[in-house]
């Protein structure tokens, strides 16, 4: 009996290790092990030398080899005919794999291609430019006097290596930069992060983003700015939004104006969002000052050009109901999972 089980023991390993490439290889293996002259007859014919109380358990012993060394002839036939390997018995390699989340849009960037989108439609490139400025670029070229409060180290992050360096605290470098290249007429929206050194809280955080716009050319005028923007808050807030225009004041655009658009939240009736006054600012804009255009060797008296930017956190916490801005960037996947899209 002992012998018996060590001789199968012995064959349930070698068998275990049996591979073949071909049906010649699968064949070799029922002669070998499962033939009228194969080992699991000439196993079963030892089953006379057994005592005759352990006939009943070997007899159990060999049924179950035989299934064996039948199950792994199986397997043999189809790998053989599949070209493969067989599946070893632990590892399955045809289950399908784990799957991989895919993650969701962030709501910034949601909003910043709704935005992007409509000033596509109307001709607007979209232009890229580095968020460490030089000072010429982020402020001088700009029309900021030496001493504006904008420059300021409380207002500004300096970078520590150059002193002509700094974060950059609007996109309006990139307008300059596109603007730099020569190339006649320039019409580009920005979108992208800028930052300033103020205190962080619900409402204002020490970076956010923007998308800016520039549109150069002979004889833009005033009334082409005006008929841009109504036509951009028309796809952004639904075609019932009134507008208007305030007279206001940037170094960089001549004359400067703000946008309001009538309170989509209250319908211009009043509430919280638009404090009680039926109008939600959402832009600055203006014609490019004569100085910018000159900075950037366009000549004044030939091009006229208008500008305008916009935050992006302000519209999408309105959009999505989100009272904290500092939500935006603290990469919490209960937050950012809600977002699937912007319409
Ligand atoms: C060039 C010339 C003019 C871009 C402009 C504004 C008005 C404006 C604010 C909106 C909310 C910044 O994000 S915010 O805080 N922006 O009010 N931006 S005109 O004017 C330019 C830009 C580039 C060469």
């Amino acid at each position: 009996m002992e012998q018996l089980l060590e001789q199968i023991a012995t064959y349930k390993k070698e068998i275990g290790a049996v591979t073949v490439s071909d049906a010649k290889g699968v064949e070799d293996f029922r002669i070998k092990y499962l033939g009228t002259k194969g080992i699991v007859k000439a196993l079963m014919g030892e089953m006379k030398q057994v005592a005759a109380e352990n006939k009943k358990e070997a007899g159990q012993l060999l049924n179950e080899f035989k299934q064996f060394v039948e199950n792994k002839y199986e397997a043999l036939k189809e790998s053989a005919s599949n070209g493969q390997e067989p599946a070893t018995s632990a590892l399955d390699l045809t289950l399908p794999g784990d799957s991989l989340p895919i993650g969701s849009r962030h709501p910034v960037i949601l909003m910043r291609n709704r935005i992007v989108s409509i000033f596509q439609r109307l001709g607007f490139a979209v232009a890229d430019g580095p968020e460490i400025e030089d000072d010429w670029h982020n402020f001088g070229a700009l029309n900021l006097p030496e001493h504006h409060p904008a420059r300021d180290m409380q207002d500004t992050f300096y970078v520590q290596q150059n002193p002509d360096w700094v974060l950059r605290t609007h996109t309006s470098n990139v307008q300059i930069r596109e603007m730099e290249k020569g190339k006649l007429p320039v019409r580009v929206v920005i979108p992208g992060r800028v930052y300033r050194n103020e205190t962080v809280s619900a409402r204002s955080h020490c970076f956010f983003h923007q998308v800016e716009g520039l549109y150069i050319d002979e004889k833009v005028s005033f009334a082409d700015l005006k008929q841009t923007l109504y036509f951009f808050v028309k796809e952004m807030y639904g075609k019932d939004v009134k507008v208007r225009f305030r007279p206001s004041y940037f170094p960089f655009t001549e004359p400067s104006a703000e946008m309001d658009v009538s309170c989509f939240i209250c319908g211009g009736s009043g509430c919280n969002i638009c404090k009680k006054t039926g109008w939600v600012e959402i832009l600055g804009c203006g014609m490019v000052h004569p100085n910018v255009l000159t900075n950037c060797n366009i000549d004044p008296a030939k091009y006229t050009g208008f500008a305008f930017g916009m935050g992006i956190e302000r519209p999408a916490m309105l959009k999505y109901g989100i009272n904290d801005i500092r939500l935006f960037s603290e990469n919490d996947l209960r937050f950012l999972k809600q977002f699937t899209s912007a319409t």
